[in-house]
């Protein structure tokens, strides 16, 4: 028996009610992913017990001789797998690697023009909802209402215009290919900072699937867990001439002691995403994307901007008189976990929204093709079409049971 059972079974249950849910549940959230074993060796082991505020060699407490391999693997691996000039491995998040650019660079009042959340930007980059707006002045690009794809002649017009300290290029729900030489050509005509938000597609980047961001822009940000498979965390890629601004600002700017357990895994992750068959795995994750899209678009779903070129889509609902909110709901009830976004010009408020973002990372690492994407474009149609008939959606629960159950996860594991 687990020690953890025996000390506290109510997080016990807890664990072992969501091991179950990732094992028999289709994850198609386009952010998650699962980790390997050895991340999760990593991450729960005995670094978790460590201070060193500071960076490797210049730390404020003693013993640090371990976790400073551990770091400086993290960074020189980082650094090379992205081709940067420098890297800084102890953001606790994507967001706060965000503020720490921000903070490096900016002061309260200055402009920052990023991509709408509306159209596919994240919090961090400015929403009203989030502090970036109370601190900044914030100015917002977006899409092509008939494309969907971004506008690159608005953001120039307001680049001009609005002449911002810091342009953001990267987004959380948008499926084309970012042009980063014309993101890089604008911000240089409005003598314009250039940062990038790869965190969503940093596995295809590392893997030369999707172009780099890193030799155009000034900083680059990513998470750890998402196409990039390795645990929860951050990390900012800067030009050389921003490491003492930027290491500053992490440490002591806004961070106390780092996690030199994640930073640990974030080491092997970065290792792991070295080798020749995370390539595989990132093509892969591209496939399957590209055969649910187009799968889905046979059973007459609207995909916005017509298809993906990367890991994830948008799903316009309004042909099938669904909320993203309801089709949310209804399959998870079924087992298959996704969330509800809104689409471009949408009609609707985020908390219901027209639509649902769908993605392939998890699904792929538990080893599903093109033929389980088939599968389950099918199966997501017969559960929206059956929404009021329960034995109906008995059935569909059933496909959703049997096909994860060819697909193991984590069958060493229980607590
Ligand atoms: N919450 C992440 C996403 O789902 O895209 C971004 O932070």
């Amino acid at each position: 028996m687990k020690k953890v059972r025996v000390i506290d079974p109510e997080i016990a249950d807890a664990l072992s009610s969501e091991l179950k849910r990732q094992q028999n549940n289709l994850e198609l959230i386009a952010s998650e992913n699962f980790v390997s074993e050895e991340i999760l060796e990593v991450q729960g082991s005995v670094l978790t017990n460590k201070y060193a505020e500071g960076y490797p060699g210049k730390r404020y407490y003693g013993g640090c001789q371990f976790v400073d391999i551990a770091e400086t693997l993290a960074i020189e691996r980082a650094k090379s797998l992205f081709n940067a000039e420098g890297a800084n491995v102890q953001p606790h998040s994507g967001t706060q690697a965000n503020l720490e650019v921000y903070f490096s660079v900016l002061k309260p009042g200055d402009t920052i023009l990023s991509m709408s959340l509306d159209h596919g930007g994240h919090l961090s980059h400015g929403s009203p909802a989030s502090l970036v707006e109370k601190l900044f002045r914030i100015i917002s690009y977006g899409v092509k209402k008939d494309t969907e794809t971004i506008d690159y002649d608005l953001l120039y017009e307001l680049a001009m215009k609005e002449k911002p300290k810091l342009i953001i290029a990267g987004a959380s729900s948008y499926s084309r290919i970012i042009d980063f030489p014309k993101f890089s050509e604008i911000a240089k005509a409005s003598s314009s900072l250039l940062l990038t938000d790869m965190a969503h597609i940093a596995g295809l980047v590392a893997t030369g699937l999707h172009p780099s961001p890193v030799p155009y822009s000034d900083f680059v940000t990513t998470t750890t867990h998402k196409t990039l498979r390795g645990p929860r965390g951050g990390i900012i890629f800067f030009k050389k001439a921003y490491e003492k601004k930027i290491n500053k600002s992490v440490f002591p700017g806004s961070q106390g002691g780092p996690l030199m357990h994640v930073i640990a895994a974030k080491a092997v992750a970065l290792k792991l995403a070295s080798e020749e068959k995370f390539k595989e795995y990132q093509n892969q994750i591209i496939k399957n994307a590209k055969t649910l899209a187009e799968s889905l678009k046979q059973l007459d779903f609207r995909i916005v901007s017509g298809g993906t070129d990367n890991h994830l889509m948008l799903v316009d609902l309004r042909s099938k008189n669904m909320t993203g909110m309801v089709a949310e709901s209804l399959l998870e009830s079924v087992g298959i976990t996704v969330n509800k976004n809104v689409i471009p010009y949408d009609p609707l408020p985020p908390d219901k929204a027209s639509g649902l973002r769908l993605g392939t990372p998890a699904l792929t690492t538990r080893g599903m093709k093109e033929r389980e994407m088939k599968e389950i474009a099918q199966i997501i149609d017969e559960a929206i079409k059956n929404m009021n008939n329960n034995s109906e959606l008995e059935k569909v629960k059933y496909r959703v049971r049997e096909l994860s159950s060819n697909f193991s996860l984590y069958p060493e594991i229980s607590y």
